[in-house]
């Protein structure tokens, strides 16, 4: 193998979408060749997921991530300086033993994260070939569907709307520019009709919109208005997906589900348990084309999840994210008790490129399908998306066509798009519902 040795790793504090701060990594070559990466990072970090390390002092009210900092240029630079960048499983393991906790408490899992993906650019660049190639090789050549987030709610905006986010993806599109036009088309309609309604057009985190609604049906309904508005038809041309987010719904203890919106606009407390979220579910995806629910029930109601996965699982796809947390071990929980059908993969959850891959391998070899996604606190940096071509995701959700910080992913899809010219294949199964 080819020596491109690592001589120097470096860190800034920077800032993320949300104006919170996050890590931005340098990895430099002995031949002056550099790499850089940034950290993506959650609204709240779910109970299974590595740890991000933050500062807990009075700077960003805690949020500060210098101590992560200094830990990539002295703890980690001392352990990598000197390695060959093109070995990145072994450069990940290495981290993960130094670190030696569970969930890369020690180091901050954003620290190791900013320069695992630090290595991986600096490797392509070294070859001189695309960050997809290089991760994917020869077969790297499918360009995901987007799965474009059009209505916030939940804990990403100050709505009435219980559920987090409710996305579009163009199943009907031709190609992937023809999908991106026909999800901003529908975005635009969308933003003239709430107007037309008196509703708010302002944005959530990730730039849905976050119209005072609570409830599902109407958003739903708001939806399938912006579509036909945009000339397209529902169910063909786009379907929908949800990411309920129920984990922050669900009470462990009683094993209900909450809805704090619906509840103040009723003026009523509205719980459901598993078995009544499931037949909610049911009804829904038979009134919309739904082809795609996420997070539908709580990281811990693993009871509620086969049932979900037993009553919908063969009729639409069930995303495990805060089910899964990118994390081979939850992985495998949920394939041996047949729970979900698909993994919501976010680099973050887990810590290091070596176990994103090898979560997305475990999925697809279970028959899982692999969604690479964004985090609500997210940079300029296009990762994910050279990621998704590179593992053949076929998925990709990153937000509303709204920020820089989202709109860079899908630009870079479609530069990938056009480099790979007539070798490019747009993701095409049948998401239909129904
Ligand atoms: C999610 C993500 C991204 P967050 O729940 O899927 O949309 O949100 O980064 O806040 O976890
Ligand atoms: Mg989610």
């Amino acid at each position: 193998m080819k020596e491109y040795e690592i001589l120097d790793v470096h860190a800034v504090e920077i800032l993320d979408s949300r104006g919170k701060p996050t890590l931005d990594v340098t990895v430099t070559l002995k031949d002056g060749i550099t790499g850089c990466a940034s950290v993506a990072s959650g609204t709240e970090a779910g109970r299974y997921e590595a740890f991000e390390l933050r500062d807990g002092d009075s700077r960003h009210k805690g949020n500060g991530v210098e101590q992560a900092v200094t830990n990539v240029n002295t703890r980690i630079a001392d352990k990598i300086i000197g390695m060959n960048v093109l070995e990145q499983v072994k450069l990940d393991r290495l981290l993960i033993k130094a670190d030696g906790t569970e969930n890369k408490r020690k180091y901050g899992a954003n620290a190791m994260l900013g320069v695992s993906l630090a290595c991986a650019r600096a490797s392509a660049n070294a070859l001189g070939i695309p960050l997809y190639r290089y991760i994917g090789g020869t077969n790297a050549k499918c360009i995901p569907l987007p799965m474009m987030n059009m209505i916030n709610g939940g804990i990403q905006a100050d709505n009435a709307l219980d559920i987090q986010e409710i996305m579009i993806a163009p199943v009907g599109a031709a190609n992937y520019s023809h999908g991106l036009d026909m999800c901003c088309e529908i975005y635009y309609s969308l933003k003239e009709i709430l107007k037309a309604k008196k509703l708010s057009s302002g944005t959530g985190d990730e730039g849905g919109f976050a119209p005072d609604i609570s409830s599902i049906s109407e958003a739903l309904d708001i939806l399938m208005e912006a579509v036909e508005e945009a000339g397209y038809n529902p169910g063909n041309d786009v379907s929908f997906a949800l990411d309920v987010a129920a984990t922050r719904l669900y009470d462990d203890n009683s094993g209900l589900y909450f809805f704090p919106g619906e509840s103040f606009k009723c003026g009523k407390e509205i719980y459901r348990n598993a078995e009544e979220m499931v037949q909610y579910y049911e009804d829904i995806v038979g009134r919309y084309p739904i082809y795609s629910i996420e997070d539908g029930l709580g990281d811990n109601d693993i009871k509620g999840w086969k049932l979900m996965t037993y009553r919908l699982g063969e009729r639409i796809q069930l995303v495990g994210d805060a089910l899964f947390a990118t994390n081979p071990g939850r992985i495998s929980l949920g394939i041996e008790n047949k729970m979900a059908n698909a993994v919501l993969i976010k680099p973050n959850q887990i810590g290091t490129l070596t176990e994103v891959l090898e979560a997305v391998e475990l999925a697809k070899c279970s028959g899982y399908s692999a969604i690479i996604s964004h985090r609500a606190g997210e940079t300029e940096d296009t990762f994910i998306a050279d990621l998704a071509v590179a593992v053949s995701a076929g998925q990709i959700k990153t937000g509303a066509p709204w920020g820089s910080d989202r709109v860079a992913k899908y630009n870079r899809l479609l530069k990938i798009d056009e480099e790979l010219g007539k070798n490019s294949h747009f993701y095409k199964k049948n998401l239909a519902n129904g």
